[in-house]
């Protein structure tokens, strides 16, 4: 895989960093996600993929959609139609990844689904209860991809290895 050398800031708890192939490197704290336009999601039931554990029910989060974040880190267009060949990677503080693709956020259902949250229940969210934490709604089971802590989005463009 081809990939460019992703310089990793110290991680602060409660402030997301939007690094790798972005044209703009983004820093955002709670109060700087708040400034985006909201979404509101619905109440889901998290449960695990690997043992299907129901785990509990979750009420609905208030977040920004990934792909507003991303739009304004400004989508790799070194070479035209690059920005198609992308994998985002979400990376809690705790080192686990998540991924997402260009296409499966921008160009299907799941990405009007997929939320950094700073609110739940109509409750803000700090950092002791996890936030911010990234989630996909659309996911037909949602443990793996709610991530809580959510530190990093590293945009990486593949290449293929032939
Ligand atoms: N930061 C972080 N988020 C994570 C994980 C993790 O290891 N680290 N595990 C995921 C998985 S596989 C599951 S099943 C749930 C577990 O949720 P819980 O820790 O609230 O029980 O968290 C998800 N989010
Ligand atoms: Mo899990």
């Amino acid at each position: 895989m081809h990939s460019v050398n992703v310089i990793t800031p110290p991680a602060v708890e409660g402030t997301l960093v939007l690094n790798g192939r972005f044209q703009r490197e983004q820093s955002l704290d709670l109060g700087q996600l708040e400034r985006y336009e909201s979404v509101l999601a619905r109440p889901f039931d998290l449960r695990c993929y690997t043992t299907n554990r129901f785990i509990r029910r979750v009420e609905p989060y208030r977040g920004v959609r990934l792909t507003t974040l991303i739009t304004a880190a400004g989508l790799p267009n070194d070479v035209p139609g690059e920005f198609k060949r992308t994998v985002f990677m979400a990376v809690g503080h705790d080192g686990y990844v998540v991924t997402f693709s260009w296409h499966e956020l921008f160009n299907t259902p799941v990405g009007e689904h997929v939320l950094v949250a700073y609110e739940c229940g109509g409750r803000a969210l700090d950092v002791e209860d996890g936030a911010p934490i990234l989630f996909s709604g659309a996911d037909i089971l949602p443990a793996p991809r709610h991530v809580k802590r959510l530190a990093r989005i590293e945009a990486h463009v593949l290449l293929a290895s032939a």
